[in-house]
């Protein structure tokens, strides 16, 4: 290989390409031999540019939630007589993750049904709601909206709903597969955040996340990370729109739960802007923040990631929601001028720039 290699390397001319990509195809800030053998071994091939995920830019309407008991809620229309019992686990359907802390999945989506909050309030109805409809280009959104205006109480429990894809796990129905791995991974996704009412009490407050978890096996460790780009009401550390990193105490002792500050991270706000495009690069915020101690150097590798999320949260008596679309998991390839080839001018650019440090 090696001599193919420079063969290649000796007998295609040097030339300072004009596009703005590196050549760093492995994503590790260095553009080196190893960038180079990817580049050669994948030359004259058409590489997608986005295929990871069972649904590419969201364009079909299947979800579900994962627990098969008397909450369980499915919206499935495009698949004749609904998910459960047509399509397998795994199978390719996004998962629907209700959350009420310690309640779990208290009640069904779009059942405004009474349940027990097991507050002092007693008996409320269910806050979660989901409806597909469509985003400003005409293409396929799922909208999640929490709904806590007509409970008794001020305060809640935190109140969370996500449009999640995930590996099967267990006998949980989750529908996600090919997902990619965490040492190359770019999100792409539209979010459209609201707040129809956030106004009825002092207490209430509202962020608005993306996510994703991976788990390492030799160190038997999960790791999640939470993009808070926005937040609305009184603060919480957790949800700082401006830190670096900050821990969740409470995630379970074998998981590792940081959630970061949108801004740090370049990241857009999402409330008042309207529908909003994000794109982020988790390989590389995952090497920052192993760099700075809040990731241990074991987090890192060919690990393939087991869910990424989207999704709004609440404390206390609101209603937000937040639309998400054209989600796209993608990872760098050696097609650096995204021409869907890998061909002389990207090894012309990873040429001009070997031996580089970004
Ligand atoms: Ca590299
Ligand atoms: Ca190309």
């Amino acid at each position: 290989m090696i001599i193919l290699l420079l063969l290649i390397f000796f007998l295609i001319p040097i030339r300072v390409s004009a596009y703005n990509s590196t050549g760093d195809v492995n994503n590790n800030s260095k553009i080196d031999i190893f960038d180079y053998n990817i580049l050669v071994s994948s030359f004259g091939k058409n590489i997608p540019l986005s295929n990871f995920g069972w649904d590419p830019k969201l364009t079909k309407k299947l979800a579900a939630t994962f627990k098969r008991d008397a909450t369980y809620f499915e919206d499935c229309s495009d698949q004749s007589g609904g998910c459960f019992g047509n399509i397998a686990s795994g199978g390719g359907f996004y998962t629907l993750a209700p959350d009420m802390g310690a309640l779990g999945i208290p009640c069904k989506i779009n059942s405004h049904e009474s349940f027990d909050s097991k507050l002092p309030a007693g008996v409320q109805n269910c806050p979660y709601f989901f409806r597909w409809d469509t985003d400003t280009n005409d293409k396929l959104s799922a909208v999640l909206n929490l709904d806590s205006t007509d409970w008794t109480t001020p305060t809640t429990s935190n109140i969370y709903l996500g449009l999640q894809e995930n590996l099967p796990y267990g006998v949980l129905y989750m529908g996600g597969k090919n997902l990619p791995k965490i040492n190359n991974f770019l999100y792409h996704a539209k979010l459209l955040a609201t707040i129809n009412d956030l106004n009825t009490n002092q207490f209430a407050k509202t962020r608005f996340i993306t996510g994703i978890a991976w788990y390492v096996p030799n160190i038997q460790k999960s790791f999640v990370l939470e993009m808070n780009f926005d937040t609305a009401g009184p603060e919480v550390p957790q949800w700082s729109t401006t830190d670096i990193a900050t821990k969740n105490e409470y995630c379970a002792v074998d998981v590792l739960c940081l959630y970061l500050g949108g801004r740090y991270w370049n990241q857009p706000e999402l409330i008042n802007k309207g529908e909003t495009t994000i794109d982020i690069n988790w390989t590389n915020i995952i090497r920052k923040l192993i760099a700075q101690n809040y990731l241990p150097l074991e987090s890192f590798g060919p690990y393939q990631i087991g869910g990424t999320y989207a999704g709004p949260e609440m404390l206390g008596r609101g209603n937000v929601s937040l639309a998400v679309s054209d989600i796209e998991m993608s990872a760098t390839s050696a097609d650096l001028n995204n021409n869907n080839l890998v061909d002389i001018f990207d090894y012309n650019t990873l040429v001009a720039n070997f031996g580089k440090s970004l």
